[in-house]
């Protein structure tokens, strides 16, 4: 079983895109187990992106994804780094597949509407940034239509 950190940025939140995106990624079949808006400050952006540090696009990389809210959410789910990277396609949305979220959404490299981690390891990292174990919801997902009983 694996977690996965999706960030749903601010040119999607900023677009009204963010039902959109979920609605895509809840349908690959991974569960949703944590959910939240927030604005991230210049001290967390630059310890989510510490890796693209020194690169010349990093300055607007930081700007751009503290610059107004965005979205925050884990799924869970056998593979689901994976999957979610496959359902948001190549970073630079000209290069990412019609039917993907980039490919159909996105504007350009710097405005991609959504991030998805990028190993099991960095998953772990980056949600710990994010959320606290008890942000992350555990339930049993159903299957069947649900039946009120009366
Ligand atoms: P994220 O991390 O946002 O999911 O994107 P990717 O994992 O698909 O791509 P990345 O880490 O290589 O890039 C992080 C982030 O930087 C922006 N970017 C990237 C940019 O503005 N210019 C560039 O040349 C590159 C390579 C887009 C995503």
């Amino acid at each position: 079983m694996e977690r996965t950190l999706v960030l749903i940025k601010p040119d999607a939140v900023q677009r009204g895109l963010v039902g959109d995106i979920l609605s895509r990624l809840e349908r690959t079949g991974l569960k949703l187990v944590a959910l939240k808006m927030l604005q991230m400050d210049r001290e967390m952006a630059e310890r989510h992106y510490a890796i693209h540090r020194g690169k010349p696009f990093f300055k607007g990389l930081v700007q751009f994804i503290t610059s107004s809210p965005l979205v925050a959410a884990i799924f869970e789910g056998p593979m689901a780094v994976e999957i979610v990277r496959k359902a948001m396609g190549e970073t630079d949305p000209a290069r990412a597949a019609p039917g993907t979220i980039r490919g159909d959404l996105a504007l350009d490299i710097g405005r991609n509407v959504v991030h998805g981690s990028d190993s099991v390891e960095t998953a772990e990292q980056e949600i710990s940034l994010f959320f606290g174990p008890q942000d992350v919801l555990n339930y049993e997902r159903q299957v069947e239509p649900w039946i009120i009983e009366s």
